[in-house]
């Protein structure tokens, strides 16, 4: 970039002047399709440009975190970016099956659920990679390089043990990179994220970003429903129905709370 620093993203298409050979500056960074990024009230960060697919890659060791899967979600369906949740690790039969269980709930509102061991077989996931710029996201130990490096042998991420006493990754990846698969696909791996601001989400738009609440919206009582603690709400009563899960609707609250 010349002058202004930073502003350019992976996943960005942008328009280059050669200055020398092999040398050149940014000139333009074209119109955005998607910007998936975290933010606070002080600044944004972006996690990639221009992606169609997110994928949540989560695995039982080390724990994920089930609020950042969520609000993985939120930061996607904001920018209407597909989102997918990777179960990796699969090898580890036992503790793996709690997490299935978990995150079964995801798949029954609508998000695929695609359990893989990075380290042993992958095939799963390879249909959906077709046709996408996809980003691997998640917490550090998760194996998105891992399972990168088991997608494209000749990328040699570097991947790393995780600190088990600490039962957390310890953020090995410090740069996105974007790797093409074939004409039409190409896929983002990037560094292990700890927590997911979602400031730049309007609590008025909160709702819509959990998409198994958008039949219900609308018909609560009160047309500035928040769907905390109204009377006739709509939610809060598909939630006692058993149409939603309340562990989604508790979420959704916590979050507009924080907001
Ligand atoms: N048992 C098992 N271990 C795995 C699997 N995939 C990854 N791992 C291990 O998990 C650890 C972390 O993997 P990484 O690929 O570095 O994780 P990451 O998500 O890229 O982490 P950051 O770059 O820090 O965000 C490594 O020791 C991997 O060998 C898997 O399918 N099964
Ligand atoms: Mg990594
Ligand atoms: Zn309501």
């Amino acid at each position: 970039m010349r002058g202004k620093k930073g502003g350019v993203a992976c996943g960005d298409h942008a328009t280059i002047k050669t200055t020398a050979p092999g040398q050149g500056v940014i000139e333009t960074i074209e119109p955005r399709k998607t910007l998936l990024y975290r933010s606070d009230a002080f600044k944004k960060k972006i996690i990639a440009a221009n992606v169609s697919q997110i994928i949540i890659v989560v695995a039982a060791v080390p724990s994920y975190s089930e609020e950042l899967v969520n609000r993985c979600l939120v930061a996607a369906e904001s920018q209407h970016i597909r989102a997918i949740i990777v179960l990796n690790k699969t090898d580890l039969v036992e503790p793996t099956q709690n997490a299935a269980n978990a995150l079964s709930l995801y798949e029954s509102i609508g998000y695929p659920l695609v359990k893989i061991s990075a380290l042993r077989n992958i095939s799963a996931l390879k249909p959906f990679l077709k046709g996408n710029l996809s980003v691997l996201a998640g917490q550090s130990g998760m194996g998105k390089s891992t399972l990168l490096n088991a997608l494209i042998p000749d990328a040699q991420r570097a991947t790393a043990d995780i600190s088990t006493a600490l039962d957390s990754g310890c953020h090995t990846t410090t740069h996105s990179h974007l790797y093409h698969l074939d004409d039409q696909s190409a896929i983002i791996d990037s560094p292990g994220i700890q927590a997911f601001g979602l400031h730049h989400v309007d609590n008025e738009d909160l709702a819509q970003c959990f998409i198994e609440f958008r039949p219900f919206i609308g018909n609560c009582r009160f047309h500035n429903c928040r769907h905390v603690n109204e009377p006739g709400c709509a939610l809060i009563h598909a939630a006692e129905s058993g149409k939603i899960s309340t562990r989604r609707l508790v979420f959704y609250q916590k979050l507009l709370q924080k907001n």
